[in-house]
């Protein structure tokens, strides 16, 4: 068994991204007027600067994982109460939401802060496992009807098999089928080991669950990494996105992305987007599959449906989505 290794910080992840114009949640703390994140993300306004925040303080992990590790999952121990938002990757091709992201709230609507700040050393598997469960019950009872991608701490996983046993329960009793489950990885989470990582994609896609890389083009996500991992799916940063319709640097590479994504039969999120003119400037390049603001706030405890989204319409033709 891979175990975390002694000092190595418990879920601690990169503040990596001024908040303003980002797509996910988690860059917008204050966009819709609840602090948003991606469901372990913990990210402050900074000023723009990088900032790190631990959602625990650094201690040797093996002890916690002694403590609370496996057992600590699966013995019903009550977790503080909070729900989900789920915010929609729309797909220009077809015309259609292609998937929704998971997104940690409080129970009345509070911002992903509110939730995250409650998360501790001795309950971060536990919260990691009640995330799944929760988004996974949720969607299935709003009758979620596309992938659904819920993030996941690697570092929260212990022992792939073992702690994907909740998962699969919730799935079974709910009847939501495991090949539309996608787990996003958040490359900002410091990874101390890389065997560890590969064993629990290997371990999900057992089990027909699609992978994505998260934040790509930010921290550890990045090209390498992504050849390390052979995603399903690699999302893009808002840091590279943001002004791309104005900046023929980022828009390049992004463009170089859309196509390695055609060569290697990976999808290519882009993240982020909140301008008419950065969609159509992605579109520009062949860009299928994008998440952001322009598109859809979260919506809480809700599914955005296909007709609530402002579907840019080609020029001259009037009728059909992008
Ligand atoms: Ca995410």
């Amino acid at each position: 068994m891979i175990r975390p290794q002694p000092g190595q910080a418990v879920g601690e992840l990169a503040l990596s991204r001024p908040s303003e114009g980002g797509l996910t949640p988690s860059e917008h703390p204050e966009a819709d007027g609840r602090p948003g994140a991606n469901a372990h993300d913990r990210r402050t306004r900074t000023g723009g600067h990088v900032t790190k925040v631990s959602v625990g303080p650094t201690r040797a992990l093996p002890a916690i994982a002694d403590r609370t590790g496996c057992g600590a999952c699966r013995d019903g121990r009550p977790i503080f109460p909070f729900t989900m938002a789920f915010q929609p990757i729309v797909d220009l091709q077809d015309g259609r939401i292609d998937a929704h992201e998971a997104l940690v709230r409080g129970p009345g609507g509070e911002g992903a802060g509110h939730v995250l700040d409650q998360v501790r050393p001795e309950n971060t598997y536990a919260f990691d496992q009640a995330c799944r469960v929760k988004a996974i019950e949720l969607a299935a009872r709003l009758g979620l009807d596309r992938q659904l991608s819920i993030n996941f701490l690697p570092n929260a996983v212990y022992e792939p098999r073992a702690c994907i046993q909740t998962t699969l329960e919730a799935a079974a009793r709910t009847g939501f089928p495991l090949d539309r489950l996608t787990f996003e990885i958040l490359e900002s989470e410091t990874i101390a080991d890389i065997g560890h990582l590969v064993n629990i994609v290997a371990e999900y896609r057992k089990h027909g669950f699609k992978i994505a890389l998260d934040d790509f083009a930010t921290g550890y996500s990045g090209l390498a990494r992504m050849a390390e991992l052979r995603p399903d799916i690699v999302k893009i940063d808002r840091l590279l996105v943001k002004d791309c319709d104005a900046d023929r640097h980022r828009l390049a590479i992004i463009a170089g992305m859309v196509q390695i994504g055609a060569e290697l039969g990976i999808k290519v999120v882009v993240e982020g987007v909140e301008r008419l003119e950065e969609v159509q400037a992605l579109r520009s390049v062949g860009t299928r599959f994008i998440q952001g603001f322009y598109f859809a706030k979260p919506s809480f405890e809700r599914i955005t449906l296909d007709a609530d989204i402002p579907w840019p319409v080609r020029p001259n033709d009037g009728a059909h989505p992008a």
